[in-house]
């Protein structure tokens, strides 16, 4: 399988993040790539070739300009006001207030995230812009005819809608490759996401459409980050009612729970039919993952990507979350050797 890998992630290292009340390091650090990249090598598990450029166009098939022009220039505005911390919000237009946009760096910066878990640092932007290219890069060569590839984006997607970051994402990878396919003429795409967090933002991307498939099998909401979205009751609207499928599970689900919500999914994909599949692969569904409440353990991967590969499609994998960062290599290509397995 061909792996799609920049060196531009090593661009983005958020500081600290506010974890059970206290500052932590960021768990998305530059090492989880290095690891997975590392183990794509040892296992040889195919050719390693850098993203080519494909520009912005492809970005503004699912953000919006106003948000990508906000994120390419908050860095360059937050050092002229002479700051070079991480650049984070810290107020949000919740409930009670208005969603409006306000012309300050904060309250543009508060109405474009939902939480304070993406900081913005001087590489930020690259380092994201690259990852979306990564993905890209990954998209073109199934386009073209192989039966799969890997795209190792860092930073991750799926948290990422289309005009608000948050939960360490701000381009969603996934979303922009999957409106590549259509864009490339595939009618259909399922975007299958096993990260343990719901994916929010593809889910909001696409929730109003019916030629993007999209499921997820996750930590439930009602206890789990990120909490106001990822519930069983959330089926798409108007065109896209019928298109979205959620799997809340709860905190110690493990490779019998997990994979029986796995089959319904793949049962539902299949009914779908899709063209081509996309598979935001997060591994923080790992029995140690520092963040996360699934039990997984390693071979259960290989199984994971068995049972992918059976859907017979041509199929995509995007690189998402996975913080136990000696293990997230392992459990990554396990996956993509599991689905190799299958022919
Ligand atoms: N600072 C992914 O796995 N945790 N994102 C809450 C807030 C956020 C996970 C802590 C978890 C986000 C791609
Ligand atoms: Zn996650």
């Amino acid at each position: 399988m061909l792996t799609i890998y920049s060196d531009d992630h090593h661009l983005h290292h958020g500081r600290c993040e506010l974890i059970d009340g206290q500052l932590m390091p960021c768990f998305e650090m530059p090492s989880r790539a290095d690891h997975v990249l590392e183990r794509v090598k040892t296992r040889e598990l195919g050719p390693v070739q850098g993203p080519a450029d494909f520009g912005r166009a492809p970005l503004l098939r699912v953000h919006s300009a106003d948000y990508l022009n906000f994120f390419e220039g908050a860095w360059q505005r937050w050092a002229s006001l002479g700051h070079d911390g991480d650049l984070l919000p810290f107020t949000w237009p919740a409930r009670t207030l208005r969603s409006i946009k306000p012309k300050g760096l904060h309250g543009e910066l508060g109405y474009y995230s939902f939480d304070a878990g993406a900081p913005i640092t001087a590489g930020t932007w690259q380092a994201a812009y690259s990852a979306a290219q990564v993905a890209l890069t990954a998209q073109a060569a199934v386009q073209a005819g192989a039966r799969s590839a890997f795209a190792l984006c860092r930073p991750p997607g799926h948290h990422a809608a289309s005009d608000v970051m948050g939960g360490y994402c701000y381009l969603n990878n996934a979303a922009i490759a999957a409106q590549a396919f259509l864009d490339q003429g595939q009618r259909k795409v399922a975007i299958l996401d096993v990260d343990y967090h719901h994916g929010n933002g593809t889910q909001e991307i696409f929730y109003q459409r019916s030629d993007v498939f999209f499921a997820s099998i996750h930590g439930d909401p009602q206890a789990e980050f990120p909490f106001f979205l990822g519930y069983a009751d959330e089926q798409g609207e108007g065109e896209g009612l019928g298109y979205n499928v959620n799997y809340p599970l709860p905190a110690g689900s493990d490779w019998a729970t997990w994979s029986n919500a796995l089959d319904q999914a793949c049962e539902r994909i299949a009914a779908y039919a899709p063209d081509v599949v996309v598979v935001s692969l997060g591994v923080d569904t790992f029995k140690d993952d520092p963040i996360s409440q699934f039990k997984l353990d390693c071979p259960d991967y290989l199984k994971m990507g068995e049972r992918i590969a059976r859907l017979g499609k041509p199929t995509l994998f995007v690189m998402e979350g996975g913080y136990a960062v000696e293990e997230i290599g392992i459990n990554a290509v396990n996956v993509l050797e599991g689905f190799e397995a299958v022919r």
